[in-house]
């Protein structure tokens, strides 16, 4: 069964940095990003940002472009990083007022999930974290952070909110910054419509295996949606899915089905100054070929290869399974694991 493949509608649009403020290219009416998703036979499903794309005085001509394009509506990003409000945080934000705000406003785009069909609330909470070494109390900026997402999720129990991690960026350091975290963060909230979405660049940025991560994260009942990119792994530069870490993202696919994900895969690549349609485009080609490989693959031998940790056996495996019958045949590979599966 192939996974269910959106993207973040803004992708579509212009691309800015902090040196090219303007953009790198025009901006798009809404007509316009859903025209361009449609573009991608992949692609069946969007993700709409706050502000950007889903505010009050939008949700009737969301709606329209929705129903017109067949898109299904997958996850609503409440704007929590690209307002002054939110500068020096939200959730966890010094300023209480700050933290009444962010808890109202989440609410508010939950109703609008509500009115656009959509199940999910991926909440990046980006301007949560801290610049400086003695800035923040991260003890209480834990319990802050918990309670105001705790709010929101008893608020709108048909919603699923889904908390994205990322180590950096806006903020130095970010509060929900790795898997590991954010299960904490989770189960100190202790409500089964929160859980976490895994953006694989950031779980590599993180120096995660993202593979890892998602075992760790289904074993929990955790992983509530996923993004797809790639990068180079010191920052989250939102590249091509498969285009720099092909083996660690077919590990990754792996993982999603053999822990049977079932979810949304929706890709966050940020195209500053490729063609958005081709270059998402081309990551959902790579999601897909990936996701074959993995179909094609044997579940026995994969379960047997894990189960015998022999390095020389795995990096065979992937060699073969990404580079075909140049690499080491089965037979030749099933030798090696024989004599070690008598000791095993
Ligand atoms: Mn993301």
């Amino acid at each position: 069964m192939a996974l269910k493949l959106a993207s973040i509608l803004g992708s579509f649009g212009n691309r800015s940095d902090r040196y090219m403020t303007g953009g790198y290219a025009s901006d798009v009416s809404l007509e316009g990003l859903f025209d361009s998703v449609t573009r991608i036979p992949e692609l069946s499903g969007v993700e709409l940002v706050g502000t950007w794309q889903l505010t009050a005085d939008s949700v009737a001509e969301v709606r329209e472009h929705l129903a017109r394009t067949g898109l299904q509506p997958v996850s609503v990003i409440p704007d929590l990083f690209a307002t002054q409000t939110w500068g020096k945080g939200s959730f966890a934000a010094h300023d209480a007022g700050v933290r009444r705000a962010a808890v109202d406003y989440v609410n508010e785009m939950a109703v609008l999930a509500r009115a656009i069909d959509c199940p999910c609330v991926c909440i990046w909470p980006g301007q949560d974290g801290y610049d400086y070494p003695f800035q923040a109390d991260y003890a209480q900026a834990f319990d802050w952070f918990a309670e105001g997402i705790r709010a929101c999720a008893e608020a709108a129990p048909d919603v699923r909110f889904a908390l994205e991690y990322k180590p950096k960026e806006p903020r130095n350091r970010s509060f929900l910054s790795t898997a590991d975290r954010s299960t904490l963060f989770v189960k100190a909230i202790g409500l089964p419509n929160v859980g976490v979405t895994l953006d694989v660049g950031h779980a590599l940025e993180a120096y995660e295996s993202a593979a890892e991560s998602v075992a760790l994260l289904q074993r929990e009942g955790l992983l509530a949606h996923v993004h797809l990119n790639d990068n180079y792994r010191l920052w989250d530069d939102d590249m091509i899915f498969g285009s720099v870490h092909p083996v660690e993202l077919l590990e990754f696919v792996y993982w999603l089905r053999r822990t049977s994900y079932d979810g949304w895969c929706s890709f966050d690549q940020y195209p500053y100054r490729e063609d958005p349609v081709r270059a998402i485009g081309e990551g959902a080609k790579w999601f897909r070929a990936l996701e074959a490989i993995v179909e094609a693959s044997d579940d026995d031998e994969l379960d047997q290869l894990l189960r015998r940790g022999d390095a020389a056996e795995a990096t065979a495996v992937v060699r073969r399974l990404l580079l075909g019958g140049g690499g080491a045949s089965v037979d030749a590979i099933g030798a090696v694991g024989g004599r070690v599966e008598g000791g095993a």
